[in-house]
């Protein structure tokens, strides 16, 4: 994912691969949903202007970041998708449950990636604050929703 100094957002458009054929399934939270719904609609506009067909994205919301993992897991059960994108957005409280839900979802998510075929993408931020968040959806630090889209393109079109 990105840093300041590394950012996808800027990716030069003509070394994306074409999606064109693909069909990718987004999970996404309701938590913090303006930010969240941003993040979907930056993936879902990158897929479409890589060659993804609107009709072979699917997107399916789920209440909060924790319900992600059952989410993207049911998503890459049934099969349907050549990638699947998690997006959600946990900002830190005055208590622990950050660090919770920021380690469950990393590790239920990674857990997929070893189990099965499908690549699962993670678009789940995770900042101190909601300036932070409004920074990568669409401000100064640019869309990771746009990263995962491009992340996902890369990893569907590899021949492992
Ligand atoms: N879900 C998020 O997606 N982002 C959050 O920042 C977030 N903060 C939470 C803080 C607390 C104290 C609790 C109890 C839940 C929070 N959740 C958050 C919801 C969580 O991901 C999950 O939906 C619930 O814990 C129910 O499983």
């Amino acid at each position: 994912m990105a840093t300041e100094m590394h950012n996808l957002s800027d990716y030069d458009a003509d070394k994306v691969p074409s999606g064109k054929g693909y069909k990718v399934g987004i999970v996404y939270a309701e938590w913090n949903s303006d930010i969240t719904h941003a993040l979907r609609d930056g993936a879902i506009n990158t897929l479409i202007n890589n060659g993804v067909n609107v009709e072979d994205i699917k997107t399916i919301c789920v209440p909060g970041s924790f319900e992600l993992i059952y989410g993207a897991t049911q998503m890459v059960k049934s099969g349907k998708y050549d990638s699947v994108i998690a997006i959600g957005c946990v900002i830190r409280g005055d208590t622990p449950h950050f660090d919770y839900i920021c380690e469950g979802v990393t590790a239920g998510l990674s857990r997929l990636n070893v189990m099965y075929d499908t690549p699962v993408i993670f678009g789940l931020i995770t900042t101190n604050n909601l300036e932070q968040a409004q920074e990568r959806c669409g401000g100064r630090l640019g869309n990771k929703g746009d990263e995962c889209a491009v992340t996902a393109l890369h990893m569907m079109d590899r021949v492992w």
